[in-house]
């Protein structure tokens, strides 16, 4: 049954698919649950709400008790614009993508398993970065299971495909199946599946390596079939720089933000570290970005860019364009 959310709350249940830490977690279902209509419909999910709230407190009096942790955990805070997981199969060419990409130390190599631990890079893309995570392959016998929170609080998946090998399509399958039978759904979008907080999408783009392999279109094809028109596909060819250009752009394009100047009243402008906030998003946003206290003092804001006229003055609500340069007011 519909829950008629508000975008207020679309908004409060995004941050928390994307919580890192279990604070944040409880933070935002704190949040989801003022903000949930209430109502007949909505019922089910409130419970759940509250369930999920209950089970978030006692992990974090559990971690605050006994901080040491068994078993492997990796958090890597989100950093940049945004975070992208590499998943893929043995030899997929997932350290090939951030070798190629970010300046970080990727372990390469012409054999299997050669990655154990994730590793993080940035990517520069213009005048802001991306975080890109490389992460050991998965398969129907190996599956790290931190990989699976990893994954559920990323902004998307690039998943990495053999295109020279016929193994390539049940592999690439294996690693679907694997996240779906961890309630994580490799996706065109990011978010929640309606009104179920176990199950998560997560926008993905299929990468083919070794793109240029004549058999490569035939492969994917028949993985698409497997998996029937889910994913966006970009094939690429690492010895041809072209390809390595066109990732960066793609990789950039699924976070789905834009870039904002800031500057203070009275001071420069600074053109060097722009905010990124979701297309689409407004004054409000971005003073939530800059400082949560800012957010609430907010009385309005004067643009320079493309949503305005120059100097213009406007209120939380304006939508902001890529590029604009804001001066944002509070009492
Ligand atoms: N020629 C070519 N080789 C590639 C490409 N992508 C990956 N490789 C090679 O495939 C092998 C496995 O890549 P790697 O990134 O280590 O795979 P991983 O196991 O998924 O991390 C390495 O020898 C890579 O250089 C590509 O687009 N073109
Ligand atoms: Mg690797």
């Amino acid at each position: 049954m519909a829950v008629n959310a508000t975008p207020q709350y679309k908004k409060a249940e995004e941050e928390y698919r994307r919580a890192q830490s279990v604070q944040e977690q409880i933070d935002c279902l704190e949040k989801m649950l003022v903000l949930l209509p209430k109502h007949k419909a909505s019922e089910k999910v409130q419970m759940d709400l509250k369930t999920r709230l209950k089970e978030a407190r006692s992990e974090l009096a559990a971690e605050k008790a006994a901080p040491k942790k068994v078993g492997k955990t990796f958090r890597f805070p989100r950093q940049g614009a945004g975070q992208i997981v590499i998943l893929g199969g043995p030899n997929a060419g997932k350290s090939r993508v951030l070798g190629e990409l970010t300046s970080a130390k990727a372990e390469i190599a012409p054999y299997p398993f050669t990655t154990r631990e994730p590793q993080p890079g940035m990517m520069p893309w213009e005048d802001v970065v991306v975080q890109l995570i490389d992460t050991p392959p998965i398969t129907d016998s190996f599956f790290e299971v931190y990989l699976q929170n990893m994954v559920r609080s990323a902004d998307a998946v690039v998943l990495c495909f053999d295109g020279s090998s016929d193994d390539a399509p049940d592999h690439t399958a294996e690693v679907v199946r694997q996240f779906e039978q961890r309630k994580t759904v490799l996706s065109r979008e990011s978010g929640f599946v309606e009104d179920d907080l176990t199950q998560v999408r997560i926008k993905t783009l299929l990468v083919p390596t070794r793109g240029d392999d004549p058999g490569c279109a035939d492969r994917v094809a028949y993985f698409e079939e497997m998996c029937p028109g889910r994913f966006e596909v970009l094939p690429v060819e690492f010895d041809h720089p072209e390809s390595t250009a066109a990732l960066r752009d793609r990789i950039y394009q699924m976070l789905g933000v834009m870039r904002v100047y800031t500057k203070a009243p009275g001071k420069p402008a600074d053109y060097k570290s722009p905010f990124t906030i979701p297309i689409g998003g407004t004054v409000e946003d971005l003073a939530e970005k800059v400082h949560k206290d800012l957010a609430a003092k907010l009385t309005h804001a004067r643009i320079w860019g493309a949503s305005a006229h120059d100097g213009q003055s406007v209120g939380r609500d304006h939508v902001l364009a890529d590029k604009d340069l804001v001066e944002l007011h509070g009492g």
